[in-house]
């Protein structure tokens, strides 16, 4: 515990680093992730980011959100990035000419890639306009609001490849959680030979320790899927039988039902009807609790639906359905006991932070990505989800684990689970701004 005899000091001295990492990472029309690892725009960061931002600079907030969906491709898929046409060739990869993007039907005249990542931007969009609820937000909501429905259109009708109410994701990128141990049996199935990674250059491991991120036969299993895409030009209508990489992800899942029931606050506000989305989060949580809650473990598993199986790894995304306001009570109950067990160690008072992957588990590794350290997006959705079915106790406990690990490790990308020692990058965007709605 952060011995601080001036709590008030601590608190304002940690809103201080947040709103200068924010500022810091500004970039004309929207906020990059990291200056040195990820320089463009992201997905589900953007979302994260603008949360945050609505405390201190609602302006950028909306135009973080206005900036990547004016991305968005005509079929209504959100790209998971955004390049920024202004960087240098080689600052990231995979870069613009590997995605190809500007050559595929309905795509935008900027590069963007042509994967998505869990639509938690709706959400986002309410909070944003809660924060400060003036005309300018409405406004903005109205602006968004067609936008976010063609977003869920996307995810539920044409990734809807299990054909069960579900929306699949066809690479672990966008599960946003790339390496997770969940992905380690689908990911074997993927034909490839880590040498294929001498053909390109990595750019992430000139910024951050090889043995903290996934390994090069990850990264070749990574660009084999997208090859595949591409080579269909990010078709999805014939998905099933020929990618490589299909499942149902509870995170990804309980993100798009989650959206369906801002969209239905957004729609109140907007003079649209609420109706169909809450039918339409109702649809949702009902085929997640049918296809992806195993009674046996008493938590949530992604499916893989190559064949058909609920992937055995107990990670952190198997919590996430608590999102879910209209979740039954029996899985609210049984994700809070597999969040309280020693796999995550939730409580009111925590002894260390909450983990992206059980640590019990024999592949559980503190030093690699997601498959260990602590994150501050995901101990977010966990926070709000306990908000969310009036677990206050447990909220509080968790909320006050994630100020420690900003008070010890800095704004950093992700930290390790025992020490809180900050790993990654040190100037990370939605640790910072996910901090000041944790504040606030
Ligand atoms: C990469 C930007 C992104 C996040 C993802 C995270 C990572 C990109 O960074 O992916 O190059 O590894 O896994 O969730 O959106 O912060």
């Amino acid at each position: 515990r952060v011995a601080d005899p001036a709590p008030g000091e601590r608190i304002a001295a940690l809103r201080r680093l947040a709103i200068a990492t924010l500022d810091a990472n500004w970039e004309h029309d929207h906020t990059v992730p990291s200056r040195t690892l990820y320089p463009h725009q992201w997905s589900w960061d953007s979302a994260f980011i603008a949360i945050g931002s609505a405390h201190v600079r609602p302006d950028r907030a909306w135009r973080e959100l206005h900036t990547l969906f004016a991305a968005q491709w005509a079929d209504g898929r959100v790209p998971h990035i955004v390049f920024n046409p202004a960087l240098r060739v080689g600052s990231y990869f995979p870069g613009p000419q590997f995605w190809g993007s500007t050559a595929a039907d309905g795509a935008p005249a900027v590069a963007t890639s042509g994967i998505v990542q869990p639509p938690v931007h709706a959400q986002a969009a309410w909070l944003v306009h809660r924060r400060a609820p003036a005309e300018a937000s409405r406004e903005a909501l109205r602006r968004l609001y067609p936008r976010l429905v063609a977003q869920q259109r996307y995810l539920t009708r044409r990734r809807d490849v299990g054909g069960a109410g579900l929306a699949c994701i066809v690479h672990p990128w966008e599960s946003g959680l790339d390496n997770s141990p969940a992905w380690d049996a689908p990911m074997d199935a993927v034909p490839a030979d880590a040498a294929v990674m001498r053909a390109y250059r990595r750019h992430d491991t000139a910024y951050a320790d090889a043995a903290h991120r996934p390994t090069d036969l990850d990264y070749a299993r990574y660009v084999a899927i997208v090859d595949s895409y591409r080579a269909h030009r990010y078709r999805d209508d014939t998905l099933a039988g020929r990618h490589p990489f299909l499942v149902e992800c509870p995170l990804f899942n309980a993100a798009l039902g989650a959206a369906e029931h801002a969209l239905a606050r957004i729609a109140g506000v907007v003079g649209a009807d609420p109706g169909p989305h809450r039918e339409r989060a109702a649809r949702v949580t009902e085929a997640l609790v049918r296809r992806l809650y195993d009674p046996d473990t008493g938590t949530f598993h992604p499916r893989d639906l190559r064949t058909d199986r609920l992937l055995p790894a107990r990670t952190v995304l198997g919590l996430m359905p608590l999102l879910l306001p209209d979740l039954p009570a029996r899985q609210v109950e049984a994700v809070i006991v597999e969040a309280c067990s020693p796999r995550f160690g939730l409580a009111a008072r925590m002894e260390r932070p909450l983990p992206t992957h059980d640590r019990t588990a024999p592949d559980f590794e503190p030093l690699r990505y997601w498959r260990g350290p602590a994150w501050m997006n995901t101990s977010w959705l966990l926070w709000r989800g306990l908000l969310t079915h009036g677990r206050r106790d447990l909220a509080a406990g968790l909320r006050e684990s994630m100020l420690e690990l900003v008070a010890t490790g800095g704004c950093h990308e992700y930290f390790h689970p025992d020490t809180r020692a900050g790993l990654g990058s040190a100037a990370f965007s939605w640790t910072a701004s996910l901090l000041l709605d944790t504040l606030a």
